[in-house]
């Protein structure tokens, strides 16, 4: 088997033609803002009935749903930690929403998944050691039937640190 493929793009993640997005959301899984609004917009109002009768997720825990009018098969909601200074196991909780995200979406027979920088807008992740976490989470993880694992960033400067993350 061909190892796992991890690319770095800088993109708005609702637009990737994958067979799930990861999505970064809170513990109601009932929409806000960042790349959650983004995603619950673009995947239209039965993504809400949908995550609403999943009763919500813990932190470091995933869910999955339909994608609706996305390109995108699946959309695998993931609760990221929010940071609190780094000893609240924010790292581990981070690493378990990446490590987890890759085994529902190898559960639901999934190819191609993509990943925004999870926790690291509103709920005020450090970008350089949340790049680390993923790239070295999922590159110890992934496995077949996962062929290609997209880290989609939102700025330059992401994209940098998650290229810079994977060449190490
Ligand atoms: N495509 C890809 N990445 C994006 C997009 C997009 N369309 N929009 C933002 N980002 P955030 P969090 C990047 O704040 O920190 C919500 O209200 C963004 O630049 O979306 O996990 C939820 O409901 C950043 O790098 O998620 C929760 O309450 C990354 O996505 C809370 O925010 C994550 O930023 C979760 O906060």
């Amino acid at each position: 088997m061909p190892p796992v493929r991890l690319d770095v793009v800088e993109a708005d993640i609702t637009t990737l033609d994958v067979d799930a997005v990861v999505n970064a959301a809170n513990s109601s899984l009932l929409g806000g803002g960042g790349v959650d609004g983004a995603i619950h917009r673009a995947a239209g109002g039965k993504l809400h009935d949908a995550c609403r009768a999943l009763g919500g997720c813990g932190t470091g825990e995933v869910r999955i749903t339909p994608g609706f009018d996305l390109k995108a098969r699946h959309v695998i909601h993931a609760v990221g930690p929010v940071w609190q200074g780094g000893n609240a196991g924010e790292d581990d909780l981070l690493a378990s929403c990446y490590r987890n995200a890759l085994l529902v979406a190898a559960e639901a027979g999934c190819r191609t998944v993509a990943y925004p920088a999870i926790s690291t807008g509103i709920y005020g992740f450090p970008a350089e050691r949340a790049a680390n976490i993923a790239i070295k989470t999922v590159h110890a993880a992934a496995a077949p039937p996962l062929e290609q694992v997209i880290f989609c960033c939102f700025s330059e400067e992401q994209a940098r640190l998650h290229l810079t993350a994977l060449a190490n």
